[in-house]
């Protein structure tokens, strides 16, 4: 049976050219600095955000970590969306490990943060209060639909971080579908951003890393805290070898995965049960909603499941698919019709 796994983008398998990449990749010890084909990756994807300098990082989760620990010292405050990943998914590893103090606040459905809201919530210079630092935005927003964050909304908080002295950390894990989808460059959209950190092994199909971008200084300090955190990797050129090769060939294909999940989408809200907005689709990510008392999500997806069709329940009557290279459009309508074959049956 073929399976047609949507569980999420970080499922790819790296391309045979990443492989061949990888095999033939130079290396030496990176942690002392020897290893050229992380340099080249590093100084790649900065050039390509528009940033001084790029650090090499096992995870995305590391990425956003390191980031908030040289953003805000021990105690001081950050400010992110109650939708978003580092809040939901991070084991909350900034508090536990960085020792700084979240400041939720609702994330809208477009995955933005009201800036009267930030506004309101940035801290004055208080003995009793932390300090403020840091504010976070996640594009696309996982959460959020995979809705892409603008450039008009990211300079409208840039304008607001810089009266307050505030620092912008973008978790761009998906940042290369954001700019895919509002047809923008990437150096742009990540322009307002004092750090971003994005992500190799999600739809660009590199089996292992992240890059965090910034200025020199930052990833001075960023260097120091991976090292703390055990991610000061050796010979890790393997690795970014094939992070290369996903810069270099896996961008420009992400739109298939947009047009796919709009597909799916546009798919799933004919089928009696489920609800989904195909308008509301821009990236690659789709939630829809289970709307009967026949069967739950999870139960939906265990019963896909037995027809080769993954996906993940996200909530009691939510179900996630994300779109990747290894799913084409043949695959989309496959899925479709097992869907609906297994909503009729329930
Ligand atoms: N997201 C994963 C799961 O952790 C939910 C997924 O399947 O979507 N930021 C965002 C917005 C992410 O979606 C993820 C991974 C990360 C950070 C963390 O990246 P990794 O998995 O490399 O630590």
């Amino acid at each position: 049976m073929n399976t047609i796994d949507l569980r999420s983008d970080t499922i790819t398998h790296p391309t045979d050219e990443m492989r061949r990449a990888m095999a033939e990749a130079k290396v030496g010890d990176d942690v002392l600095g020897d290893d050229p084909t992380v340099r080249r990756l590093e100084e790649l994807a900065a050039s390509r955000m528009g940033k001084q300098d790029g650090l090499f990082v096992p995870s995305g989760t590391m990425g956003n970590l390191i980031s908030q620990m040289v953003h805000c010292g021990r105690g001081d405050e950050s400010i992110l969306g109650d939708q978003s990943h580092v809040f939901w998914y991070e084991q909350g590893g900034s508090a536990g490990i960085g020792n700084i103090h979240p400041r939720t606040l609702p994330n809208s459905p477009d995955g933005t943060i009201p800036l009267e809201m930030i506004e309101a919530a940035i801290r004055p210079d208080d003995i009793h209060f932390p300090r403020s630092r840091l504010l976070i935005i996640e594009n696309t927003h996982n959460r959020c639909k995979g809705t892409p964050i603008p450039l008009t909304y990211m300079k409208a908080v840039r304008k607001l971080a810089d009266r307050h002295r505030l620092n912008i950390h973008v978790d761009g894990a998906r940042i290369f579908n954001a700019a895919a989808a509002l047809e923008i460059d990437i150096a742009d959209l990540a322009g307002p951003a004092d750090s971003i950190t994005f992500c190799l092994s999600k739809g660009l199909a590199a089996p292992v890393g992240s890059v965090v971008c910034g200025d020199r200084p930052f990833i001075g300090k960023a260097r120091r805290i991976r090292k703390v955190l055990g991610g000061g990797m050796r010979q890790s050129g393997i690795l970014a070898a094939a992070g290369i090769v996903a810069l270099e060939t896996m961008v420009d294909r992400l739109a298939d995965d947009h047009a796919n999940a709009r597909a799916l989408a546009l798919g799933l809200s004919q089928i009696r049960g489920l609800a989904v907005d195909p308008d509301k689709i821009k990236t690659n990510i789709v939630y829809f909603d289970v709307v009967t008392d026949e069967v739950t999500a999870l139960e939906l997806t265990q019963l896909l499941d037995k027809s080769g069709v993954r996906m993940l329940a996200s909530g009691p009557g939510q179900i996630r698919a994300v779109t990747n290279y290894h799913v084409g459009s043949g695959d989309i309508e496959q899925a479709t019709s097992v869907i609906r074959e297994a909503m009729a049956s329930v």
